[in-house]
């Protein structure tokens, strides 16, 4: 039988209007004027709710094999958690190192999540060894696999780093196929000569590892990648995790000029900070411990971030979500900070922590929804099948409550990790019913999905490029 989500107003990137919505099957079938749907159907009351389209989390990593040891939530917890936190889809990152054969990296990513996932995933490849081989894979995995997007790391050398020739050869094949290439922009050589110094000096704490990824080096590698692209052709060029003022810059600067370059932040950057998280006392600083790091309160960086999302120099919010728990994980480093797993999990809480931004006044209703559904999707080639409310879409709809409230805490929270980022915050709005492909996954705080729902996703280019 069908579905009439009845009595909400939905909100779009464009605007808002009261309107009650009809599902048949996986799919939206019609939107209605208030009152004027079908009666013979199973009905959904949203009277006082937002009617949103299922949030995207283009920026998620389950099970990342790093620093020897992995990131704590499967596909299975990993994808539960971010239904529950209004997230339908996440976009996470198929792994090729070194030395490995890009297609093998990218099975054994389809193998983690093929019948674990509760909610839809798609694939970006990461590529940690530029060469002829991986050069040609790009374009197969363009043509046949769903996979338009390519992470490079200007970071961690001997692990994920390519040199600015393997990044400039990758930028030039993706021009030619269309693909994007996605940058961790941090000058990874002159950051682990900072590290050994601080090191060397007994400076061995979580705070350490802000201190010695400093904005300039942010700044400096997106600037640098900013330029490589431009020799190849203005590739298109997306800026992962971006959390300094003078990183934006560089973005705003290329965008001003018309340029296919696009950016993301997370909401680490847009409220937490070098001294109060990083900082805290004793080991506590390691649960924040992520790269790019947290940035120092006293300078103007969260102000700038919550301009350049309100500007669109700033596109996206992702999660970078890379949940390591504090035993046996984060502790590998007590003593030394640059053995400290990097990461933040937060699948479950962007949707919620984006919203606490319209009640703060930093973003209005409708650059919310843009923010974490609409503009991820068309993005990265998921649009109109995802991000959007719109007959022939999927039914991927989250029910919001403006009037409810969210406490997190890693008591209630589904991700598997030991500890939360955001532990005791409350923050205004919740998740109140999540669904999936015509499926009702969260309803009244009661979990209703299963693992192996959600389906994998191959998406197209991006709809953004000139
Ligand atoms: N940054 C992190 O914090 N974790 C995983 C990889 C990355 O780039
Ligand atoms: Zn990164
Ligand atoms: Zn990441």
């Amino acid at each position: 039988m069908a579905t009439l989500i009845k009595g909400g107003s939905v909100v779009s990137a464009t605007g808002r209007h009261p309107a009650d919505v009809l599902i048949d099957g996986e799919r939206i079938v019609a939107l209605f004027a208030p009152g004027t749907g079908p009666q013979d159907v199973e009905i959904i009351d949203a009277t006082g709710k937002y009617v949103i389209p299922g949030g995207v989390d283009a920026h998620t990593h389950m099970e990342l094999p790093f620093g020897g040891t992995h990131a704590s939530d499967t596909f299975d917890t990993g994808t539960r958690a971010a239904a529950f936190g209004g997230t339908t889809t996440i976009v996470d990152f198929a792994v090729q190192r070194t030395g490995e054969v890009v297609q093998d990296g990218l099975a054994a990513w389809h193998a983690k999540a093929d019948g674990e996932a509760h909610v839809d995933y798609a694939f970006h490849m990461i590529l940690g060894g530029v060469d002829d081989d991986a050069l040609k894979a790009m374009d197969v995995l363009v043509a046949d696999e769903g996979i338009t997007s390519f992470k490079l790391f200007m970071a961690y050398p001997g692990v994920f780093y390519s040199d600015d020739g393997q990044i400039l050869r990758a930028m030039q094949k993706a021009r030619d196929n269309g693909a994007m290439i996605m940058m961790h922009a941090e000058n990874g050589p002159a950051i682990d000569v900072l590290v050994q110094q601080a090191i060397a000096r007994g400076e061995t704490a979580p705070y350490y590892h802000g201190v010695t990824r400093p904005e300039a080096l942010e700044a400096e590698a997106t600037h640098r990648a900013i330029q490589l692209a431009s020799v190849a052709a203005d590739c298109p060029l997306y800026i992962v995790h971006l959390s300094a003022s003078k990183a934006l810059e560089a973005v705003a600067e290329a965008r001003d000029a018309g340029r296919n370059v696009f950016a993301e932040t997370c909401p680490q950057y847009l409220y937490l900070s070098l001294e109060d998280q990083l900082g805290a006392p004793g080991f506590e600083g390691a649960k924040w411990v992520c790269s790019t790091p947290l940035r120092s309160k006293h300078e103007n960086h969260h102000r700038d971030l919550w301009k350049g999302l309100r500007s669109n120099d700033l596109a996206v919010v992702s999660t970078d979500h890379c949940p390591f728990c504090m035993k046996d994980q984060k502790e590998l480093g007590v003593g030394d900070f640059s053995k400290i797993p990097n990461g933040i999990g937060g699948v479950e809480h962007r949707v919620d922590l984006l919203y606490q931004g319209v009640v703060d006044g930093k973003l209005s209703l409708e650059r919310w929804v843009e923010t974490i559904a609409t503009t991820p999707a068309r993005m990265f080639g998921l649009y109109p099948r995802k991000g959007v409310i719109a007959p022939g879409s999927d039914a991927d709809i989250v029910l919001y409550d403006p009037a409810g409230r969210t406490r997190i805490s890693a008591e209630t929270h589904h991700m598997n990790m030991d500890h939360s980022a955001w532990e005791g915050w409350e923050i205004a709005g919740k998740v109140d019913t999540v669904i999936s492909r015509g499926t009702v996954l969260v309803r009244d705080g009661e979990y209703h999905g299963r693992k192996g729902h959600g389906r994998y996703v191959k998406r197209g280019l991006s709809t953004y490029l000139h």
